[in-house]
């Protein structure tokens, strides 16, 4: 009784801003920085609520808003193998951010505990970082807040990217099984890192010198980090955009979302020709390679050209260790067309396409050996399942060749962040493939050429009327719209053209792909109008 009249206590230092409805949903809670202290107050009751159910395994909580503009912000749950909030919970997390008062807070926490018999007095471990927003520190001062009114434990990682903090949960959760993850530090992050890319490229030549805009967010020092980390002996990079002082540079006509929908470079980048560059999102998840050829065209090498990069490596590796695996890729609806039919077609691969939203993908990956997934804008990992590690660790190879390609997958399994897409991860997976195949970004970007596409963000009146199935890529409602769509589509060739709902802002997007530029653009168009 007296524990629960801390939560009121507590509550009311963290009123709830009248008129506004919060929903847990993709991405966790996000919006405005300014009125996200009570949603951050009630997470920590939630996170501790997660541990307890959990027997006091270690939740990891992040305050940061992505790719959004300075001023937004946000905060999400990380379950204790490194992965997104179990989905069940997204609602429980709903219910309370909207509790009207303090009591009906407690009312609703109690509810929870009850619903899902949590012993309120078994122990709660929560960690937790933030971004570099402004908002980030008034917002840890509220988490912490939540954290004591329900007496947790909790470390503060203070600043680190978002799969860092994932890795750190898996760190911990794991130190005491036959298969620990690593070290849960910061530093543990970087030595793992910086051992495995050592390994995967020794006796190879320096990948290319690659220029990474880091969107002037947590991924900038911290990649610099990793870099020291690796040393110069074994790669260059060139960090810009990297002001994190300057919170209002933050994501501002930079950064990897900026890159991929705009599908240019960062503001006042001046490229030398044939030189890789590569942009990182506001909490270093996502990362688009680019490069400009000698006639100055900029080309994309999106997480589609990750996916099939990696892919090729990784069969390629298998059939020379011998060692009998199952690779598959998971895509979603944004995917370009091109890329589908080269991993299908070329690399004979097998291709899941799975709703957007990493939850879904890492889910579908989980069914391979190795589950290679990526979203198109950058945001992906390759997972290896147990079985495949034990399969991997435990052959024997029969000559150097083989016992080489082996030794190069499980340092590959250490190299990749096996919890979530992992920006500082992810470029070096790429640096050290083109290190073993001697390319620089033309030849990775020769496999396949992208069909041109358009992506458009349409306001409607209610996005929630827009309803799916086939993973995204039909509408089953408004009535007869996706009648509409086919008859469009069937005029261009290579068309192909969806319509989904957000599940992060309130619009709908359509996605248009087509032979030639022009014919993707208008289709889009009119795609976009059938909606209005
Ligand atoms: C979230 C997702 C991202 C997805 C994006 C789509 C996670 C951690 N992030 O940022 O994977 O691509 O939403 O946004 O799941 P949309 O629904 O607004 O198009
Ligand atoms: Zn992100």
């Amino acid at each position: 009784q007296e524990r629960l009249s801390q939560i009121a206590k507590f509550s009311t230092l963290h009123p709830r801003p009248e008129g506004h409805k919060f929903a847990y949903g993709t991405a966790g809670f996000r919006l405005l920085g300014s009125l996200l202290d009570s949603v951050v107050f009630r997470v920590g009751l939630l996170a501790a609520l997660r541990s307890r159910k959990l027997d006091g395994e270690t939740i990891g909580v992040m305050i940061t808003a992505s790719h959004n503009p300075p001023d937004d912000n946000g905060v999400k749950l990380i379950d204790p193998q490194g992965e997104m909030l179990e989905a069940s919970w997204e609602t429980y997390a709903t219910k309370l951010a909207n509790a009207e008062t303090d009591d009906e807070l407690t009312k609703d926490y109690l509810a929870v505990a009850e619903a899902l018999k949590i012993n309120l007095d078994s122990p709660a471990n929560v960690v937790f970082a933030r971004d570099t927003r402004a908002s980030g520190p008034a917002l840890v001062a509220a988490l912490k807040d939540g954290l004591q009114a329900v007496a947790a434990d909790y470390t503060d990682y203070r600043i680190l990217t978002t799969p860092q903090l994932h890795y750190v949960v898996k760190c911990i959760n794991t130190a005491t099984t036959a298969t620990p993850y690593g070290k849960p530090t910061e530093e543990g992050y970087y030595e793992k890192l910086a051992t495995a890319f050592q390994i995967v490229t020794m006796g190879k030549p320096k990948p290319p010198v690659i220029t990474v805009d880091a969107a002037n967010g947590v991924g900038g020092p911290k990649l610099k980090e990793l870099a020291r980390y690796i040393g110069s002996d074994h790669i260059d990079i060139n960090v810009v955009k990297d002001e994190i002082d300057a919170v209002e540079k933050l994501n501002h006509q930079c950064g990897a979302d900026f890159v991929k929908t705009q599908q240019k470079l960062p503001l006042g980048l001046e490229p030398a020709s044939l030189e890789l560059y590569a942009s990182l999102d506001g909490d270093a998840d996502r990362i688009v390679f680019y490069y400009v050829d000698e006639a100055s065209k900029f080309h994309l090498l999106d997480g589609d050209k990750i996916a099939s990069l990696v892919a090729m490596f990784i069969r390629d590796l298998l059939a020379v260790s011998g060692v009998d695996l199952q690779v598959g890729i998971v895509q979603t609806a944004y995917a370009n067309g091109s890329s589908s039919k080269y991993l299908t077609d070329i690399l004979k691969v097998p291709v899941t396409v799975t709703p957007t939203g990493v939850k879904h993908l890492h889910h579908a990956a989980q069914l391979f050996d190795i589950g290679i997934y990526f979203e198109a804008n950058g945001h992906g990992t390759v997972l290896f399942s147990n079985s495949a590690m034990k399969s991997l660790e435990s052959f024997e190879a029969q000559n150097p060749g083989q016992q080489d390609a082996v030794t190069t997958l499980l340092s590959l399994a250490a190299l990749i962040n096996q919890t979530v897409g992992d920006a500082l991860s992810d470029l070096l997976l790429v640096t050290a493939i083109l290190s073993h195949k001697v390319w620089g970004p033309d030849e990775w970007n020769l496999a396949y050429t992208d069909l041109p596409n358009r992506l458009v963000r349409v306001v409607v009146k209610d996005r929630m009327a827009f309803k799916t199935e086939d993973a995204e890529r039909r509408l089953v409602e408004p009535k007869g719209l996706q009648a509409q769509i086919d008859a469009l589509v069937k005029k261009y060739k290579s068309g192909r053209s969806f319509v989904r709902a957000s599940g992060t802002e309130d619009a709908v997007r359509v996605y248009a792909e087509a032979a030639t530029r022009l014919e993707a653009d208008e289709l889009a168009v009119k795609v976009s109008d059938l909606l209005k």
